[in-house]
């Protein structure tokens, strides 16, 4: 049985933190307690005063995705050894079948790729058309393959993009399942009309992109899913939720009692549009994601409703493109594909930004950096948790360490870095995954297809406390 000690540390989970030692057995937390003893033959890693919390989990990620013509270029392991090198321990990406192509056939596709994720890794699965077979499939995955989520993707019209048929009839299925429906809440059909206005004018570099998908895009289309969640009685979850316009719809509804959940990428809380207007195409196009980045007063938005707990999960939405694939749009922003890397810098961000700034303790930081993401999908308290008998997928930060971030240094397999330069205080300096330290000292040993995919338990009480309000 292979045993480590890590000793002298404060342990920090969602609710509070205290001085203690963590003892791992067998990828397990098998104790936490002040002055432990260390079993013989146990490793014994000094903490040294540091933090030791839950290792970050990132709701929103798309590994070696193909998309718009092209695909991903980190994959699974490259993919999530990056985000090792940053304490992030799990993700849960997304299974995305083409439309008419069965979800079963979608499903064990990426299953086959994420074996050599070198951390733990769960699937949302996309529903991106209707008919028996679906219905049938998403009751397959629920109740067989642990997926306790259904993504519906509101944008992208003529490849991904659900119509309220689908939403209806998927929120629907998701309610009798016990599983949460999520969204992607831009209006598909308004983008399509202005991305056509806006080439027909001339429009066509990458200052385009955000005007061709206004707020009013997203806010919408995140009323529009709100109100059929609430109609039909099953509570709800906003991805990469960008602009005030969706927060607050969110905070509305949330205010009138309806469990609505709202995400918000690390990039939406810290850049803002004027990157689109930069007249270098690749720097321009490098942020080219949606929702796009927006005017720097929704950042302050997104920040309240994260102190507020109208957000309740950071995520990445790392989706990574390198500069000749995103040079597929230099004559027209509508093909260039669309996404950022993130994942190994999202928890020194939210521990800069968040625990220095004084917008969130350090508890706050490990629920939406961890715990609350593991409790909305079906993963708490073997995720998320310093509890004995939890996965021992652990970081020990440093809150004095900092570390300047950018594409020359960093693990992701991309050319470039939305945050490049910025220096952040907050650092992993160990992170383990269930028990097997993967990253120690800026030495990054993560291990091709050590990763375990993730059951996700549905009807969890976290989320379906109150479903049903109409029944
Ligand atoms: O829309 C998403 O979440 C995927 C396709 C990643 N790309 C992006 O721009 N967010
Ligand atoms: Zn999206
Ligand atoms: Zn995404």
């Amino acid at each position: 049985m292979s045993s480590t000690l890590i000793r002298g540390g404060t342990v920090v989970d969602a609710d509070t933190q205290w001085r203690a030692d963590v003892l791992i057995a067998d990828g397990k937390i098998a104790a936490v307690g002040d002055g432990l003893e260390a079993p013989a033959g146990a490793a014994v890693v000094d903490a040294g005063g540091r933090l030791v919390m839950p290792g970050g989990i990132d709701p929103h990620t798309h590994m070696q995705l193909p998309f718009m013509g092209t695909v991903a270029s980190d994959d699974f392991y490259t993919g999530t050894a990056a985000g090792l090198a940053g304490g992030t321990t799990s993700i849960i990406d997304f299974v995305i079948p083409d439309p008419q192509q069965p979800l079963m056939e979608a499903f064990q596709t990426w299953r086959g790729w994420a074996e050599k994720a070198s951390a733990d890794y769960g699937f949302h699965v996309a529903i991106t058309w209707w008919d028996e077979s679906v219905y049938r499939d998403m009751g397959t995955l629920a109740q067989e393959h642990g997926v306790s989520s259904f993504k519906h993707f509101m944008a992208y019209k003529n490849a991904i993009m659900c119509d309220d048929e689908v939403l209806v009839s998927s929120f629907s299925r998701c309610l009798e399942l016990g599983a949460l429906p999520t969204v992607h809440a831009e209006n598909g059909e308004l983008v399509f009309r202005l991305q056509k206005q806006l080439v027909e004018q001339g429009i066509t570099g990458p200052e385009g992109h955000p005007l061709s998908r206004p707020p009013a895009v997203e806010g919408e289309a995140a009323n529009r899913a709100i109100r059929i969640a609430e109609v039909l009685g099953t509570s709800l979850y906003v991805v990469h939720v960008s602009a005030e316009d969706a927060l607050e719809a969110i905070a509305r509804a949330r205010g009138e009692g309806q469990r609505v959940f709202g995400e918000v990428l690390a990039g939406h809380l810290l850049i803002d549009d004027s990157v689109y207007r930069n007249p270098d195409f690749t720097f321009a196009a490098g942020h080219v994601m949606s929702p796009p980045f927006r005017p720097k007063h929704h950042q302050d938005a997104l920040w309240a409703g994260l102190q507020a707990g109208h957000l309740h999960t950071t995520a990445t939405d790392h989706c990574c493109f390198c500069a000749p694939q995103k040079a597929a749009g230099k004559d027209n922003f509508t093909l260039i594909p669309n996404g950022c890397a993130g994942i190994e810098d999202r928890m020194s961000l939210l521990w800069h930004y968040g625990v220095g700034s004084g917008r969130l303790t350090p508890s706050e930081f490990v629920r939406v950096t961890s715990a609350n993401a593991a409790q909305i999908f079906g993963l708490y308290p073997r995720k998320g948790s310093m509890r004995v008998g939890a996965d021992a997928d652990l970081v020990i930060w440093d809150a004095q360490a900092s570390r300047t971030i950018s594409a020359a240094t960093h693990h992701q397999n991309i050319d470039f870095n939305v945050f490049e330069g910025r220096t952040v205080t907050g650092v992993a300096t160990h992170t383990f995954t269930r028990g097997q330290l993967a990253w120690v000292d800026g030495d990054l040993r993560a291990e091709r297809g050590a990763g375990r995919y993730l059951h996700r338990n549905t009807h969890a009480p976290y989320f379906e406390a109150n479903a049903r309000r109409h029944a």
